[in-house]
């Protein structure tokens, strides 16, 4: 079922679960929110972020997205905390394992990919510094405003290629792991969060054909454009795992 917006009033108004989300973007955060959400079969209230909306901020409490709002409780910004909350709401089918060290294992592929100084925090680092520097990236204004709000730091913008390459390499390396043990997932034998985040967060890559994920074209320019090395480590792989993902677990089209 497509994502149901209502306006921000509507929002505020209801019970329940309701989520702040980019809209017009396949943001790999809001996107993979949403699939959480779709898998453990929550219902929920979309409302698409508007960072000058001020009423809008005081109740999310930030001006980004996706936050995740359960009745009265105190707003869910980050990733593992929207995580932690769909599996609490809906234990099943559980996208983390119940027991330690597996837990903590995928916790950690997680935040590798999700967290600061994670794959899509250093490849929207990359964007930015592309932008900033003339090549093809975030337009510059764009990309001066996410380089501000992100820590952006010219300084050390050559790191960001090399982590970004050591990430993909550590994904395709762990997928190609399980496939030599018959697995198709990043983790054991079935789904869990990481397949989820590593499929939506390959938007920043390789973003999904225009028909099933329609973007400003700037925006898909800047997440297509690759520094060699990234292209290089992009291995078939993670998109196959990506194709795999969204055809048996998420929605297509996606709802932006
Ligand atoms: N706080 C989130 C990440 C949020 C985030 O990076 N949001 C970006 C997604 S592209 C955003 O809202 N960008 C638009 C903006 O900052 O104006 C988390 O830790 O899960």
């Amino acid at each position: 079922m497509p994502v149901n917006y209502v306006g921000l009033e509507r929002a505020r108004q209801a019970d329940g679960l309701r989520m702040v989300v980019v809209g017009g973007i396949p943001s790999p955060w809001g996107e993979a929110a949403k699939g959480i959400l779709k898998i453990k079969g929550l219902d929920w209230l979309a409302v698409r972020l508007d960072q000058r909306d001020d009423a809008m901020a005081a109740w999310t409490g930030c001006r980004n997205a996706p936050v995740l709002m359960l009745n009265d409780e105190a707003p869910r910004s980050d990733w593992q905390e929207i995580l932690l909350l769909a599996e609490r709401l809906s234990p099943e089918p559980a996208l983390l394992p119940a027991e330690d060290p597996h837990r903590t294992e995928v916790l950690t592929l997680c935040a590798e990919i999700c967290g600061a100084n994670g794959l899509g925090w250093f490849r929207r680092l990359d964007a930015v510094h592309r932008g900033l520097q003339g090549l093809e990236g975030f337009p510059p204004p764009v990309a001066g405003y996410l380089g501000k709000k992100y820590g952006y730091d010219a300084a050390n913008a050559g790191q960001y290629v090399p982590e970004i390459v050591r990430l993909l390499n550590k994904l395709s390396k762990r997928l190609q792991e399980q496939q030599q043990q018959g697995s198709r997932f990043y983790y054991g034998e079935q789904l869990s969060a990481v397949d989820i985040y590593a499929a939506c967060f390959m938007a920043l890559f390789r973003p999904l054909a225009e028909e099933v994920c329609p973007m400003p074209a700037p925006i898909r320019s800047a997440f297509s454009a690759l520094d060699e090395r990234i292209l290089a480590a992009l291995d078939e792989r993670l998109l196959e795992h990506r194709d795999f993902i969204y055809q048996n677990y998420l929605e297509l089209p996606l709802s932006l």
